[in-house]
């Protein structure tokens, strides 16, 4: 890798810290990802994007921002990033996957509280991510308490915006969520300083559309048995589409999607046929949580699909392209996102109805629920969940965790145990 300390410098990096950071990582990497038996070749782009995780795309990032362009972090799922791209801005996703993070958030935020939380935070504090101090604003929405509360921190540290999203699912909650779509348009404009013209939006929504149709076209190809993707390697694309070029991201899925395809016609698989299949559904796995997967995945069975927002959520149902007019597509995204079944919604039976879908789609034994800790709208909706299940007859194991190594032993005995049973 290039040496990127000057880039990192002019940042306002903090190059101590952040060089204990960059030392953990290729060990859990080569741990988790390139100890796998067999591999698409084409994950060697995915690879060489985790290598370069604070270099190549900081630099354009930086390039980008040399030449006036302006970037925006976001949070969550609901964020339109057609917006972003329509204004000529870059999104990237900012959740902190990473324990490092969590000590870090706790100096500022209290140690009850979910770790995506406080590593998101913890990243900004610490000024050890340079994808943080790359924005120009940060865009945080209501939704859990958790976040809510925490722009008012990070505040102290970056420019925030927040997006009010409904709790509920009303027409008017609609009609609501496309004036908070048309607010957030305006402040876009104003910080890149470009308008935002039906033309353009369109735009955004077919290139938007085409990476939500990538994925799902990658997940699509993990209903075969034998599976020709570990879900290890299939969440690492899904985490790296929220902070990836776009184009270039569609151009390399692609080509991954065409290769795992040859091998499903082939029979060909990364985990022998017949191994149990794993749903898991739940909290967002942000970069680099690969804690839960690794877990299932050395301990006989496969992950063929996530409900989650760095899973289904965030690809499913594409927002309809036939609108001409600024307000007509205003419309169809407003539409689009409240179709999102997240947990800080009541009611949410609509994520319920997803998951007995997507289990019988992808033909699971077994569903994994998993929670991190102090989500309670996950945690609660976890009865639901498992009373459905149970109905369908398919066997559910709740997992909550952090991303602390302390309860590994402990979550691997549960897991075990489960897909035991499962055979
Ligand atoms: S649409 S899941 S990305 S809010 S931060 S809710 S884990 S306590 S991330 Fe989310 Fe948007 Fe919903 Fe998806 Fe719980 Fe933690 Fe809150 Fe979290």
């Amino acid at each position: 890798m290039p040496d990127y300390r000057e880039l990192w410098k002019t940042l306002g990096v903090d190059l101590e810290k952040h060089d204990l950071l960059c030392a953990a990582l290729p060990g859990l990497y080569e741990n988790t990802y390139l100890s796998q038996n067999v591999r698409p070749e084409a994950m060697n782009y995915f690879n060489l994007v985790v290598a370069e995780i604070h270099g190549l795309r900081i630099q354009e990032l930086a390039d980008y921002r040399a030449g006036g362009g302006k970037v925006f972090g976001t949070f969550c799922v609901f964020v339109p990033d057609e917006i972003i791209l329509a204004a000529k801005g870059i999104g990237i996703g900012l959740c902190g996957g990473s324990q490092f993070w969590v000590p870090e958030g706790e100096k500022v935020l209290p140690r009850a509280l979910c770790p995506l939380i406080k590593a998101s935070v913890g990243a900004a504090v610490s000024r050890t991510c340079p994808y943080f101090l790359s924005c120009d604003l940060l865009v945080g929405e209501t939704t859990c308490d958790g976040k809510k509360k925490a722009w008012e921190i990070l505040e102290e540290f970056a420019p925030v915006y927040v997006m009010n999203l409904p709790q509920m699912k009303r027409d008017k909650d609609v009609a609501d969520w496309k004036e908070e779509i048309k607010a957030f348009l305006n402040k876009v404009e104003e910080i890149t300083g470009n308008k935002v013209t039906a033309e353009a939006l369109a735009r955004a929504i077919q290139l938007t559309n085409r990476r939500r149709q990538v994925l799902m076209r990658l997940y699509e190809a993990r209903k075969a048995d034998p599976v020709p993707i570990s879900g290890k390697d299939a969440l690492l694309v899904s985490q790296i589409a929220f902070y990836d070029d776009p184009q270039r991201f569609i151009a390399k899925t692609t080509e991954l999607c065409a290769e795992i395809e040859e091998w499903a016609r082939q029979g060909k698989g990364v985990f022998p046929a017949g191994t149990p299949r794993i749903l898991v559904t739940g909290t967002p796995m942000a970069i680099p949580n690969w804690k839960l997967h690794h877990i299932i995945e050395t301990s006989g069975a496969v992950v063929v699909c996530e409900e989650t927002c760095t899973g289904t959520r965030y690809f499913e149902h594409l927002v309809p392209e036939g609108a001409s007019t600024l307000e007509g597509q205003i419309e169809s995204l407003a539409e689009r996102y409240l179709k999102i079944n997240c947990a800080c919604f009541t009611p949410n039976t609509g994520r319920v109805k997803d998951i007995l879908r997507l289990a019988s789609e992808f033909r699971v034994d077994g569903v994994v629920y998993y929670n991190l800790p102090f989500c309670h709208t996950y945690n609660v909706e976890y009865r639901m969940v498992e009373k459905a299940l149970k109905e369908a007859g398919i066997p559910v194991l709740q997992i909550e965790t952090d991303y602390g190594e302390e309860d590994l032993g402990q979550v691997r005995n549960r897991v075990e145990a489960f897909i035991e049973m499962l055979k």
